[in-house]
């Protein structure tokens, strides 16, 4: 049976071009600094994301949790966009790991300066200290949903009035440049630090990057160190990146367009509830209509057509696109998801 994989944009696997850059990749032990391929890849992320130091790390969620340790202290504020990635799927990290505690904001994901306004925390000992706003962008849970920039300014010139650090995660932030057509260096000069992922749209098997200026790299590579995520000869990961950053981000509108045709193909069907305008990247958050439908149940259904997704909740489920799914998968994927729609009446 063939599998169509919307689960998320996590799940593919190395092109031959990529395994070969992969394979002929120079490298050294990376806890001394002498990895050739990580300090290309650094050197290289940091020139394109106009930052003055990159530091590579094995995932995008230690790229968030060691950012958060390296802008803040135990007993913290954070305030953060309400289905932020931070919070909901890192395992409570932030909190037993950094010690911080959230104050949740906004809607969708995304938010305003106002919103951060209103957050704030007065200078009184009864309030734990806000020293960090964390934006997402694109942002996940919203359906990719990208956060717009004169927000992202707004809330940044607030943000360095109060001495406050800026977090972007932009583990889908080429996505967002795609979508939008602003560089990431423009996004990237609003914020203290900013990640991507080079594991999911970008077609990786591992790997993200974390930027900001010398110091906070120089703080977040001992955080790094003290999760564990010190690597040594990583430097075939890295060359998987490097090759990415040169031949899978152009092709992120393929997915956005696949998101887009996917959607509008499944709204066709009744049961199905998609706010269109809101696909705008590369993941589809899917409503089921009927109430008597659990989304969980019509996902299993689905899998057994060979049409793997993940529920978001009882009502909702989401499909992404990918470097793995190409656009005559999707006519066959929207006929199974209709077929499970109707197999999924109670
Ligand atoms: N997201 C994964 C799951 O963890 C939910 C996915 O399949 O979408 N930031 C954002 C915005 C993310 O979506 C993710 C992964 C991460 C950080 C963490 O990246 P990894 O999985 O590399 O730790």
């Amino acid at each position: 049976m063939e599998i169509i994989d919307l689960r998320s944009d996590t799940v593919t696997k190395p092109t031959p071009e990529m395994r070969r850059a992969m394979f002929e990749a120079e490298v050294g032990d990376d806890v001394y600094g002498e990895d050739p391929s990580i300090n290309k890849l650094e050197a290289m992320s940091a020139e394109l994301f106009g930052k003055e130091a990159a530091l590579f790390v094995p995932s995008g969620t230690m790229a968030n949790q060691v950012a958060i340790m390296a802008h803040t202290r135990h007993g913290d504020n954070v305030i953060i966009g309400v289905g932020s990635h931070n919070y909901i799927y890192e395992s409570g990290a932030a909190g037993a790991l950094a010690g911080v505690q959230f104050t949740i904001v906004g809607k969708d994901g995304l938010f305003t300066n106002e919103d951060v306004d209103k957050a704030l925390t007065p200078p009184d000992h009864h309030y734990a200290p806000t020293k960090l706003v964390c934006i997402e962008n694109t942002h996940n849970r919203s359906g990719g949903r990208v956060f717009p920039i004169k927000d992202i300014e707004a809330i940044s010139l607030q943000c360095r009035f109060w001495g406050i650090a800026l977090h972007c995660d932009g583990a889908r932030i080429f996505n967002a440049q795609t979508a939008t057509g602003i560089p990431v260096k423009e996004y990237a000069r609003y914020f203290d630090s900013i990640s991507f992922c080079l594991s999911k749209g970008l077609g990786c098997p591992v790997g993200s990057v974390l930027l900001g200026d010398k110091e906070f790299r120089d703080r977040a590579h001992r955080y790094r160190k003290m999760l564990g995520g010190g690597m040594r000869q990583a430097g075939f990961l890295a060359a998987a990146g490097i090759y990415a950053l040169k031949h899978h981000v152009d092709r992120l509108k393929e997915d956005h367009e696949n998101a887009k045709s996917l959607a509008r193909a499944l709204a066709q069907n009744p049961g199905f509830d998609i706010a269109l305008e809101k696909v705008e990247t590369n993941i589809v958050n899917v409503h089921v209509r009927d109430s008597s439908i659990n989304a969980y149940q019509f996902v299993f259904k689905a899998k057994e057509k060979g049409v793997l997704l993940n529920p978001r909740n009882t009502r909702e489920f989401r499909a992404v696109t990918h470097l793995d799914v190409n656009a005559e998968m999707l006519p066959r994927a929207v006929e199974l998801l209709g077929e499970a729609l109707e197999e999924s009446h109670p």
